[in-house]
């Protein structure tokens, strides 16, 4: 196929709530998306990377450059057979896997919409429905989470994930089981703790936590390994997990017993499904995390989570838990049981917004395939 152009475009929108993590609090989301035009069809995708460089070392003004300067005219040069040819065309650029990611997602997006398929079916998804969980930001006090967790439980939520870090943990955790001892529930340090807090972390034992996410350092595979051979609780691992080798890896050296998948963070679709698909062969559920998305990130995580593996709720949930207005239609909804359906339509299966987007847009850029301009 051939892709004629590609627009960049920011987007500023406020979150209904702000979103703390053990790294920071967000409060507005500055949203970057991809737009392509390939033979008068557009296919969209986000680039998931944050504000600040704090999750990983990409934020969105590095994503933009790497795209702009690197990326885009890479994709426009080539003649992308298949969206699973973007690894290669990108390959010379070493990490920007967010940025890579908002590209390729997009060409998937793209393709199923020229093959007249969901991109659910596209990606080999097998699941109609997908389980939903949330993940509850740290709060200003342990009674105003609470209450969150009440209302997510309520809204039909099949797991809970508390953000923690020092200060926000045992303390928070006793609070949350002795109101309710028999919820599925894991936490998400955002490596928050280290090597020496192990006696510490032996203590989350007790709360029957379904997995403790990230508990060290973003880029560590050995100190996790040391402490999950301490812990009966299994080790989900997030940042640490950029592409196969290395869920091979922390699945050899048992540095983890469950993985969560971002495709931004593993560089797009084709690099997610073969974590996907190596977890699978080893015995590792996988599920699909969230970076605070609009409702086109969120339309390919729902996608993507329609993949057999993926059997345990994800942090995919209702565009209304972020945004008041979400820039696709329909918005994402979960059902009283705690499910997204999947889409069955062609593409992404929620129609893009365009004069909202237009209206939120702050910054835009186009990059044009070369032999259209003259
Ligand atoms: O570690 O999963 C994370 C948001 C920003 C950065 C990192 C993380 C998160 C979340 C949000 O947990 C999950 C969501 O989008 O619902
Ligand atoms: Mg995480």
């Amino acid at each position: 196929m051939r892709i004629d152009a590609i627009h960049l475009r920011e987007l500023n929108l406020p979150l209904v709530h702000p979103f703390e993590t053990s790294f920071g609090r967000t409060t507005d989301r500055r949203v970057l998306l991809v737009e392509i035009e390939s033979e008068g069809l557009t296919a969209w995708g986000e680039c998931v990377a944050g504000e600040h460089p704090y999750y990983c070392e990409e934020s969105i003004d590095s994503a933009w450059q790497v795209m702009k300067a690197e990326l885009a005219p890479a994709l426009t040069a080539n003649d992308v057979e298949h969206p699973g040819k973007c690894r290669e065309i990108f390959s010379r650029v070493r990490g920007n896997r967010m940025a890579k990611a908002a590209l390729e997602n997009s060409v998937w997006d793209l393709e199923a919409q020229r093959r007249g398929i969901s991109l659910a079916d596209l990606l080999g998804g097998t699941r109609t429905t997908i389980p939903c969980g949330v993940s509850i930001g740290i709060q200003d006090t342990p009674a105003i989470l609470m209450k969150k967790i009440e209302t997510e439980l309520a809204a039909g939520y099949q797991r809970i994930k508390l953000k923690c870090k020092p200060g926000w943990d045992l303390n928070i955790l006793r609070e949350v089981r002795s109101l309710w001892p028999d919820i599925t529930l894991s936490v998400d340090a955002n490596s928050a703790y280290r090597i020496r807090d192990l006696d510490h972390l032996v203590e989350f034992e007790q709360f029957n936590l379904l997995m403790i996410e990230q508990p060290l350092w973003y880029d560590d595979f050995y100190f996790h390994s040391m402490l999950q051979k301490r812990l009966q609780t299994a080790i989900c691992l997030d940042e640490s997990i950029r592409n196969r080798r290395d869920a091979l890896a922390a699945i050899d050296m048992e540095s983890c017993r469950i993985i969560n998948i971002k495709v931004g963070r593993v560089g797009g679709f084709s690099e997610a499904i073969a974590v996907h698909n190596v977890a699978e062969e080893r015995g590792i559920a996988v599920w699909c995390g969230g970076m605070l998305e609009t409702g086109i990130g969120r339309a390919h995580n729902i996608a993507l989570s329609s993949l057999p593996n993926f059997s345990l709720p994800g942090d995919v949930s209702a565009s209304k838990r972020y945004w008041k207005e979400d820039i696709v239609e329909p918005e994402i909804t979960v059902s009283a049981t705690g499910e997204i359906t999947v889409p069955t339509g062609p593409g992404r299966g929620y129609e893009v917004r365009r004069d909202l987007v237009e209206r939120l847009t702050v910054r835009s850029e186009s990059i044009r395939a070369k032999e259209l301009v003259h």
